[in-house]
């Protein structure tokens, strides 16, 4: 039956269809559904791991006990998982095993905007790049089938528009999942010098015979028009050349790696003017040029930055912008804020007014070093907080300088890659103030489950990860709980961690309030009493906002969006702020 879903949506189809058996994942937009509707499915088993390091290992245990096998991340979790998959490559599989990465080209949601199609060069692996959801769920099941052909992991690649963006997909016939053998090979799996040297080989062996595979396959197809302009492409790129040119001639490369060198000769040999066009780095152009075949138009004109549109490639083209993608000029700018009576706000509130200098990580969290908080002075990648702190205690003890750096960190990231940061913290005689922000659960990317919530993927009761001991069993002594609810009791707190020497943490265990559903009473102004100062507004809640502009402008809440944390409260000094006694608005 015809089903109109996500990219996401339908890989997880496609796993449950192509006889899946095991999948693992870690968090990550655009990845994250995917593993989400598998679980929501439930036809396969699937985990959360904790990071993509271990949830690309998982499924590579998977595969050697035989079952068909996929782990699920975003750009920079491959990275994560590299150490694994650049020695997978080696070693092969036994049932099919498929990584799919999710790209971030534009970051509307990553640190970086990395091409994930240079860790298919780098690895030597097959990858496949859907441009719409039917293609999604169809490459998971030739993704298989490619794997267990050619004795690799094969990477599945979609970026944010192929990931969120709903199509048609029409299911192929089910494969029932089938478990094989268990197999012992030693040098097939243990990766020694001696074996590894071996399976090298058959790695750049198999790079031939998958080059031979990319000429003939249909997911490679030429689409022939008028034969003025011929187009390589693929992935969302197609799309947008099929909107702007739909009368060119084109080259899809489903296979995005490795390319059929033949198939782009006889391309090339029967279009006038020849158009590589791809989102992010020059891949496929760099390789068609060293082919000795002219491209007339790619990144020379083509964006290496952000996504790419249709106006763009009408623009770079020599054609006229059709204006559907030129954003309205003047619209003020709304940076995001924490929720309404988030657990975070009273930190940064505090770090804020301290002026500590904060090695800060990746969550919600990070929105503290935004305007008016500006309370973050570094974030580099999931779990660096804590070690960079450390770096720079490190060099400031050096230098002489006094201040003791602090880290924060939420529970998710202190699972994923904090741990060992803070290990070392201790191991190697540091000085940082860590706080962990012990929200239970994995917030930004939508309150998926970790260790730490007491729940699987699929809900299932287990035991909680307690961050107190695991905090101590780490090396560290000093370990106090933190309310960040309370000001007062937080910049006590904070100050203490920073002039009692050596490692210390601090850990806020207030639940995320949108996961957990907390809901408080709304508070209100009392306008005798507001003086219009502003110092509340420091706390950057969306509920608080000016009354109508008049001799005198007062702050109001609005109930609808108020919690009633009660944090800017404690920054009135006029006692203007109180709970709405009576009705609670926001059960409303
Ligand atoms: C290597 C890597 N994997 C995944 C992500 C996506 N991601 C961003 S923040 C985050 C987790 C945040 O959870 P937590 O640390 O608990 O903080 P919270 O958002 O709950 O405050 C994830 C998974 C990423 N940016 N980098």
């Amino acid at each position: 039956m015809k089903k109109i879903i996500s990219g996401n949506e339908a890989i997880a189809l496609g796993f449950g269809d192509s006889g899946g058996v095991f999948a693992s994942g870690y968090p990550g937009t655009p990845s994250t559904e995917t593993l989400e509707e598998v679980a929501r499915l439930g036809q396969v088993y699937c985990e959360w791991a904790p990071n993509e390091k271990v949830a690309l290992e998982s499924a590579i245990g998977g595969s050697i006990a035989g079952g068909r096998s996929l782990a699920t991340m975003k750009h920079v979790g491959v990275n994560v998982a590299a150490d694994a998959l650049l020695t997978l490559t080696y070693t092969g599989v036994n049932a099919g095993l498929i990584l799919m990465v999710a790209d971030d080209p534009g970051m509307h949601s990553s640190q970086n905007e990395q091409d994930s199609r240079n860790y298919a060069k780098f690895a030597k692996i097959p990858m496949l790049d859907p441009a719409d959801s039917q293609e999604s769920y169809d490459m998971v099941r030739t993704g298989f089938e490619i794997s267990e052909q050619f004795d690799t992991p094969v990477m599945l690649r979609t970026t944010t528009r192929i990931s969120h963006a709903k199509g048609v997909v029409v299911p192929q016939e089910k494969i029932a999942p089938q478990v094989g053998q268990w197999v012992k090979n030693v040098p097939k799996y243990v990766m020694l010098p001696s074996f590894g040297k071996l399976r090298h080989v058959e790695v750049e062996a198999r790079l031939l015979r998958l080059q031979e595979y990319a000429e003939t396959t249909p997911l490679n197809r030429i689409e022939m028009r008028d034969p003025e302009l011929g187009i390589i492409t693929s992935g969302v790129a197609y799309q947008h050349v099929r909107e702007s040119f739909p009368e060119a001639s084109i080259l899809k490369l489903g296979l995005a790696h490795p390319l059929p060198t033949r198939k782009i000769r006889e391309f090339a040999a029967s279009v006038k003017r020849l158009v590589v066009v791809e989102e992010m780095d020059a891949i496929f152009e760099e390789q068609v040029r060293a082919m000795g075949v002219a491209v007339e138009i790619g990144k020379n004109k083509l964006p290496l930055c952000g996504e790419i549109n249709a106006d763009i490639l009408r623009t770079a083209l020599g054609k006229e912008a059709t204006a559907t993608t030129v954003p309205v000029e003047g619209l003020p700018q709304r940076p995001p804020v924490f929720c309404p009576s988030c657990a975070h706000r009273g930190l940064f509130t505090i770090l804020s007014k301290l002026k500590v200098f904060v090695s800060g990580d990746i969550g919600c969290y990070t929105l503290g070093a935004l305007p008016p908080m500006n309370a973050m002075h570094a974030v580099i990648d999931m779990g660096a907080s804590i070690s960079a702190a450390h770096g720079m205690a490190k060099v400031n003890a050096i230098a002489g300088r006094e201040e003791k750096p602090v880290a924060v960190i939420g529970d998710s990231t202190f699972f994923h890659s904090g741990m060992t940061g803070l290990m070392s913290m201790a191991y190697n005689g540091g000085n940082a103030l860590v706080i962990i922000m012990d929200n239970r659960t994995t917030g930004m990317t939508g309150g998926q489950e970790n260790p730490g919530t007491g729940e699987t993927l699929q809900g299932v009761p287990v035991r909680q990860v307690e961050m107190v001991p695991l905090v101590k069993a780490l090396g560290i002594d000093n370990v106090a709980e933190l309310n960040t609810y309370d000001l007062k009791a937080t910049e006590a707190a904070i100050k203490k961690g920073l002039e009692t020497p050596g490692p210390y943490v601090l850990i806020d265990k207030n639940p995320c309030i949108l996961r957990y559903k907390i809901r408080k009473l709304a508070m209100s102004v009392d306008q005798e009493k507001c003086t219009g100062c502003r110092a509340c507004l420091k706390v950057a809640c969306m509920a608080l906002g000016l009354t109508a502009s008049g001799e005198k402008q007062k702050v109001r809440v609005d109930p609808n969006v108020c919690n009633g944390c009660g944090v800017c409260k404690q920054m009135c000094k006029f006692d203007a702020m109180h709970e709405l006694e009576g009705e609670n608005y926001a059960n409303l």
